[in-house]
């Protein structure tokens, strides 16, 4: 089985691959099969986005492509920045730049008031137009400081209170087993042998 991964999110793409390449699932970005345009992230919810970035890699591309629209909905910032979460510090800022504004705008929040969670919406599309959605979610807290070289993303502000560790700090196989792309990803994958199939 091959899917195309409808994502340029190098981090993304790295989990992704060692959780499905077990399961005999062999994935592709999309720039490897040659799509290379940037799609607009139009919709309004996790859900609008990944079926946006997957009905567009597989209509372009004529196979099955998976996308995984994700992001942080902080408690204190009533749900953001939400979808917004790769634009949060602006277009070309980095993974440091969107942290550093986070804990800047939670600046005198305290601990107990600091809970988010990670959430991670994924599509499948066929090119029949059929498709298949799951969601995963991790909550935690955002750290006072950035910890950990481990993962992307905001990964080293996010704390993980039973753990006493942020993401960043924890190993890649510990992160797949607990988080919110982890449990989107078994959900669809568990799916994709039928779905794919018939
Ligand atoms: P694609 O749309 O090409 O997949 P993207 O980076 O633009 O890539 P999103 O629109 O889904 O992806 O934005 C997700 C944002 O949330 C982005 O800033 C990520 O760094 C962050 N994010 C998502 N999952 C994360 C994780 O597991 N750890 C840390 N940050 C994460």
């Amino acid at each position: 089985m091959q899917l195309v991964l409808a994502s340029s999110n190098q981090g993304k793409l790295r989990e992704i691959k060692a959780m499905l390449e077990p399961a005999g699932i062999k994935v592709k970005s999309a720039a490897e099969m040659g799509f290379t345009r940037e799609i607009p992230e139009t919709g309004d919810t996790f859900e609008a986005n990944a079926k946006l970035k997957a009905q567009t890699v597989c209509q372009a591309l004529g196979r099955p492509a998976l996308a995984d629209d994700s992001g942080l909905a902080v408690d204190a910032l009533g749900g953001r920045p939400g979808v917004f979460s790769a634009r949060y510090a602006g277009e070309g800022a980095s993974d440091a730049q969107r942290s550093a504004k986070l804990l800047g705008e939670l600046q005198g929040v305290a601990g107990p008031e600091r809970g988010a969670a990670f959430v991670c919406v994924m599509v499948c599309c066929r090119p029949d137009g059929r498709f298949l959605v799951s969601r995963g979610e991790l909550h935690g807290r955002i750290a006072d400081a950035p910890a950990g070289h481990n993962g992307f993303g905001y990964d080293p502000v996010f704390y993980l209170p039973e753990r006493g560790l942020t993401v960043a700090q924890i190993s890649a196989e510990e992160k797949n087993a607990i988080s919110h792309r982890g449990r989107a990803l078994r959900d669809i994958a568990a799916q994709l042998p039928d779905f794919l199939q018939d």
